[in-house]
């Protein structure tokens, strides 16, 4: 390696900021329809090429395929045999298997700094990543290394670091169990529990606030119990973009005489109205309302939402006692009468007034509650992303709780996962906080000792490496920089590192913002085969509800130069520890059946991994399922007092919350439009109330920063179009990661940590 001198390369956060000539049109009251499955076919066969993009959709969730790369949500236990996929599926797939490719020459031409004025759009549309990469000290374009090289350079880098802790080991849900839990292992081996992840980014609220209620930090129902449930809550989420094919149980649900209400600051698409791709009569029939009920509740006002609903229900409980499932509370939970107290002090009014609701919308959905016994609530980052999202969660948990809502077929809690992975990356190992059964295991099963000591998460890895204190960043996967709050200060936290690694399919952001040297470590997509000593092998995933099943790409990978992801780490942690470590890195490696054994023997749960994940895989244990309480103090799922907050905004402040459009995974971004809600060929907008722009003077389109201020500190995302939209007065939204820029990096959910992504207080200013 050439030698350090540390410069920060002149690179744009933004890109180059320009509109992209927006097209408005009505949003839309369908979803998914034939529309969608066009849609599908057009986004697979532009990138992939109309063969591969057949074959490949065939494949995608069927027994023997692999495993969806979008979302979480889990195959039905009886999959279709013709299509378990959405659009969006298909969007991912085309986004990761595109013919298109780029490598050293392609890094010779153009710098980082060129490339950063690029857009995140545009970034992504230059193909898969095809060979090892590094950017030197002093540098501006990546040159070409090999990988022997490359994992010397990290191992050498990692032996200087005068502590272990100056390391931190990020990873994106992505990733298999397999490559998962070797990461984990090495970063334990190494000796830190430096290992944020984007959990801490999405749903550590929620696993925050089942642990401490439920005794699990997962969810608690089966994709079958939604199909016979009579209520179920869909609070906070988008579905129809970001879980589509749970739309089809949600529909399955409604033809079993179910009711969905929605609760959420938007009307989104697919709870008005959708057709299902997966029947001959989607395609052309009419379609069906999901939602029956839709509250349209002010942003971060749910804790006063469930707040009110539990004082009406505890009120029709004393009137006839019914209501409540007593036998439960008194077999199973603790803190009935604390509550109830507790809830006295709150007057239903103030409450109602602060959701923005009205009575009868809130009175229906209570109605439903008090008759009904078979409840879910489903939730994600509309829930999960406020300051107050740990205890909003543990609210809508003491509605299940009173109801008995929980532990029986057809009810339960459902935190609908993100990323595909999310939830079995945790399962095998990577948190940043300290899990002293498994320690115990690997002690016993891989022979080491693993640290003790907390690591940090993603806002206290961003903190550290600005304060200096980490030094060398390695990214499984994910996009660091344009995913974590407070763009600018993420940013500048990882110009300070020495090394920045970043394991991945596709050019990013996080490929220009590095530290003072940086490797590019490309990767398999899951679509891709994987042979090792000729024989196809496949890898492990957990869903959404806990089931764990196995995923086996069939297209021919993209460059004969990537390697999978268990390969590089293992190879990575060989080259660190030269073969004097207790576990076989090497060999490891390229045997992720080994691996496999190693999580059965060390992960709670986890057994015969390699044969029971085939066909419909298996489930993990639950102890919410079995209504085994054990675990918790004094053995009773817990209601809990949980207090009313709000965010106090001034009179020119509006709440921004920042939501994902329909063209979109996460920071990467398919495409421009976003056609449920009627945009089109643009990003850079901002959806706002009428009467808002009215008391504002802002026309329609009218160019606008957002500026969003905390502790004197203001922080402004540029230009963005006026758009009038159906949302309450006094809220906003916009699309991330664009508006990133204005989360600051000491804003976050307590207790979890969870940037509050969905409740920016800004000002509007006119350019
Ligand atoms: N196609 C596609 N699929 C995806 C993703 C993607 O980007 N694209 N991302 C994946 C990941 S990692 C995740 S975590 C999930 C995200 O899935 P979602 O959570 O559905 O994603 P968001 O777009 O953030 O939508 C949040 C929803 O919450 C609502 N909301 C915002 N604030 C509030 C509030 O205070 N109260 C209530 N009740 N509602 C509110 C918004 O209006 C919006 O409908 O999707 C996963 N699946
Ligand atoms: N303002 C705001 N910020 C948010 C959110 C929000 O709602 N609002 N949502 C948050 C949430 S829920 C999440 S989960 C995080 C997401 O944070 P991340 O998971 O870090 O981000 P992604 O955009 O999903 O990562 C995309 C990159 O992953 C790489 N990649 C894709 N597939 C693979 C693979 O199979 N292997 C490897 N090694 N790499 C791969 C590609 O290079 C791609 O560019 O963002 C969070 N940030
Ligand atoms: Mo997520």
């Amino acid at each position: 390696m050439s030698k350090t001198t540390t410069i920060k390369r002149n690179i744009s956060l933004t890109g180059d900021i320009k509109f992209t000539g927006l097209q408005l049109k009505e949003p839309m009251d369908v979803s998914a329809g034939f529309l969608g499955v066009k849609e599908a076919l057009r986004h697979g066969a532009k990138e992939m090429g109309i063969v591969r993009s057949m074959r490949a959709l065939l494949e995608m969730n069927q027994e023997d395929g692999f495993r969806c790369p979008s979302c979480a949500w889990p195959v039905p236990e009886h999959p279709s045999k013709i299509a378990e996929y959405c659009e969006n599926g298909a969007k991912a797939l085309a986004d990761e298997a595109t013919t298109d490719k780029i490598g050293a020459d392609f890094f010779k031409e153009y710098s980082v700094e060129a490339l950063s004025k690029l857009s995140d759009y545009e970034l992504n549309k230059f193909g898969r990543l095809t060979e090892p990469l590094v950017l030197r000290s002093g540098k501006v374009h990546y040159e070409p290394i090999s990988w022997e090289e490359a994992y010397q350079c990290i191992a050498e880098e990692l032996h200087k670091l005068n502590h272990p802790d100056e390391a931190i080991f990020y990873t994106s849900g992505r990733s298999s169990n397999e490559a998962a839990f070797l990461y984990g292992m090495f970063a334990r081996a190494f000796g830190t529990n430096n290992m944020p992840d984007c959990s801490n980014m999405c749903h550590e609220s929620s696993g925050l606030a089942l642990s401490k209620t439920l005794g699990i930090g997962k969810g608690s129902v089966k994709v079958d119990d939604l199909h016979g449930a009579d209520v179920v809550l869909v609070v906070g989420q988008n579905p129809g973009t970001n879980h589509p094919r749970m739309l089809s149980a949600l529909e399955k649900c409604k033809k079993n005489g179910g009711k969905v209400i929605s609760i959420n600051p938007l009307a989104e698409t697919a709870m008005v109205r959708f057709k299902n791709p997966q029947k001959a009569s989607g395609l052309i029939g009419s379609g069906t309302a999901i939602a029956d009920i839709h509250l349209q509740i002010k942003i971060n006002e749910d804790m006063a939402l469930a707040k009110l609903m539990l004082k009406k229900l505890a009120a029709l409980d004393t009137k006839n006692r019914g209501v409540f499932d007593h036998d439960f509370i008194q077999q199973y939970v603790e803190g009935y009468d604390e509550l109830l107290a507790d809830l006295k002090k709150y007057n239903e009014s103030e409450l109602l007034e602060q959701t923005g609701l009205l009575e009868e919308g809130v009175n229906a959905v209570v109605d439903l509650l008090a008759s009904k016994t078979n409840i879910i609530i489903c939730w994600a980052m509309g829930i999960t992303q406020h300051k107050n999202a740990v205890e909003t969660i543990q609210e809508y948990v003491n509605i299940l709780l009173l109801k008995g809502a929980i532990g029986k077929p057809f009810a339960g809690t459902c935190p609908v996962r993100g990323h595909s992975n999310v939830q079995g990356d945790r399962s095998v190992g990577i948190m940043h906080y300290v899990n002293k059964t498994l320690n115990q295991k690997i002690k016993e099963h891989l022979g080491f000792e693993p640290p003790i000591k907390e690591g940090y998460d993603t806002v206290g890895a961003i903190k550290a490496m600005h304060e200096g204190k980490g030094k060398v960043f390695v990214c499984l996967g994910g996009n660091f920089v344009m995913a974590a709050s407070d763009t600018a200060y993420t940013a500048k936290a990882i110009q300070n590192c020495k090394l920045t690694v970043q394991v991945s399919t596709k050019l990013n952001r996080s490929h220009l913002v590095t530290g003072d040297v940086a490797l590019i470590l490309p990767t398999f997509g899951r679509s891709e085969k994987d042979v090792k000593n000729g024989q196809l092998q496949f890898m492990t995933m957990e869903s959404s509800t806990g089931k764990v099943r196995q995923s086996k790409g069939l297209l021919k990978p993209v460059s004969k130069h990537i390697k999978s992801e268990p390969e590089i780490i293992g190879m990575m942690a060989n080259a660190y520890f030269k073969g004097d470590h207790a576990m076989s890195w090497a060999a490891l490696a390229h045997d992720y059946k080994a691996i496999r054994e190693l999580i059965d023997k060390t992960v709670k749960g986890f057994s015969d991994t390699s044969t029971r994940s085939k066909g419909h895989g298996y489930y993990l244990p639950n102890n919410v399922r079995e209504r085994d309480f054990s675990k918790l103090p004094n053995g009773k799922a817990r209601l809990t007092l949980n207090t009313l907050s709000g965010v106090l905004l001034e009179d020119d402040e509006l709440l921004l919350m920042t939501i994902r459009s329909h063209d979109q995974f996460n920071t990467t971004i398919y495409g421009l439009h976003d056609r449920y809600r009627g945009i089109h060929n643009e990003r850079r907008v901002i959806f706002l109330n009428e009467e808002d722009m009215q008391q504002r003077g802002i026309e329609k389109l009218q160019v606008l920063n957002l500026v969003s201020s905390y502790q004197g500190v203001a922080r402004r995302a540029e230009r963005f179009l006026a758009i009038p939209y159906n949302i309450p007065k006094g809220n906003c939204a916009a699309y991330f990661p664009e508006t990133n820029l204005l989360v600051p990096i000491d804003e976050f959910a307590d207790g979890s940590r969870t940037p509050i992504s969905k409740s920016i207080k800004i000002r509007l200013e006119k350019v």
